[in-house]
């Protein structure tokens, strides 16, 4: 990409796309096209292709979705595939039609069995069943990366799939039925200090394990895949390379938010994958690595909660 060229980060007031565009705009990219959903429903393919043949960016970084955590996956499953379908769809054939230079296509770790040898290589990708929670979303999200893989084998285009692990940072969703579980905890540990709450009520057993990165993070690593990966036959990881289990992320944040009453586990809610860690040699051969730990990821994001919400 140079410095001048026309980029489309479409999604960009969500989690990963508010990530992309800072850092973009931090590396001196300022050519950046954004609408916002009422401006461009991406689920509406006319919409889409007027909207690529008027603006011809060059570049585009596909983080619109549809997201939530394990409740709002496994809740909403029509809107999970529905509403993917439809945006990853229309924005990968018209980047295409409209003759985009490179598009770089956001997918989740949830696209990997549910017992899938850990941590889980690129090639483990449909070896066997999903997890029920977020089949639906994960059977989008495959569709996505194989629409990808077809696009560049048939018409010769050089887009590009990406697989992050569970993300979190500044913009996420708190809300407490269909959030992912970091910001959740963020916010049920602080209302509960604050309202002087004698526990926190958590889903499952706290026994499986995540792996979670900043979205500052992700953002270096898929801008400088798009600066650096042409012609890629696979889609490439995106993680830490470590994880802890949900009982010992509770613990970080209660100590975090300075909460000192008691855990409840509700084992009525889903635990959903056992273990979901991703192997990332692919990318720190390319000369990536997360900068953010986690501690200190969730201070920051703990400051930003209380200064914006
Ligand atoms: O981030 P999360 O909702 O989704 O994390 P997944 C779920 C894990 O945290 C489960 C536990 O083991 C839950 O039982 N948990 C404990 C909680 N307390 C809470 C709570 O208050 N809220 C929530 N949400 N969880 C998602 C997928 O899976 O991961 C998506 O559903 C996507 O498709 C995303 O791939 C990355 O990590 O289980």
């Amino acid at each position: 990409m140079q410095k001048n060229s026309s980029i489309f980060v479409a999604g960009h007031k969500g989690l990963v796309g508010s990530s992309i565009v800072n850092e973009l705009k931090r590396q001196g990219f300022e050519n950046l096209v954004l609408r916002s959903f009422e401006e461009l429903d991406l689920r509406n393919q006319h919409a889409v292709a007027s909207f690529f043949m008027d603006n011809r960016p060059e570049y585009v970084f596909l983080a619109a979705a549809r997201v939530g955590g394990i409740g709002a996956n496994n809740k909403f499953r029509a809107q999970m595939i529905y509403d993917n379908l439809m945006i990853q769809t229309n924005v990968i054939h018209h980047a295409y039609l409209s003759g985009v230079k490179k598009l770089l296509f956001l997918g989740s770790s949830c696209i990997y069995p549910k017992f899938a040898p850990q941590p889980m290589k690129e090639e483990h990708l449909l070896t066997s069943e999903l997890e029920k929670t977020n089949e639906p979303y994960a059977v989008a999200k495959i569709a996505g990366l194989k629409m990808v893989e077809s696009y560049n084998l048939e018409y010769g285009t050089d887009f590009l799939s990406v697989m992050p692990t569970n993300l979190y940072g500044e913009n996420d969703n708190f809300d407490l039925e269909t959030g992912h579980v970091l910001p959740v905890m963020i916010r049920k540990f602080h209302e509960a200090k604050v309202h002087g709450c004698e526990y926190v009520d958590l889903w499952g057993t706290g026994s499986p394990r995540r792996e979670f990165l900043y979205s500052g993070d992700l953002a270096k690593a898929v801008i400088k895949l798009m600066n650096e990966v042409s012609n890629s036959k696979t889609h490439i990881n995106i993680g830490t390379g470590d994880d802890i289990t949900i009982k010992e992320l509770a613990e970080l944040i209660k100590g975090i938010t300075c909460f000192e009453g008691a855990i409840r586990w509700n084992t009525q809610m889903p635990d959903g994958t056992p273990r979901k860690l991703l192997d990332i040699t692919k990318i720190k051969a390319l000369g990536w690595v997360p900068e953010m730990s986690l501690k200190e990821g969730i201070v920051k994001v703990y400051e930003w909660y209380r200064n914006n919400k």
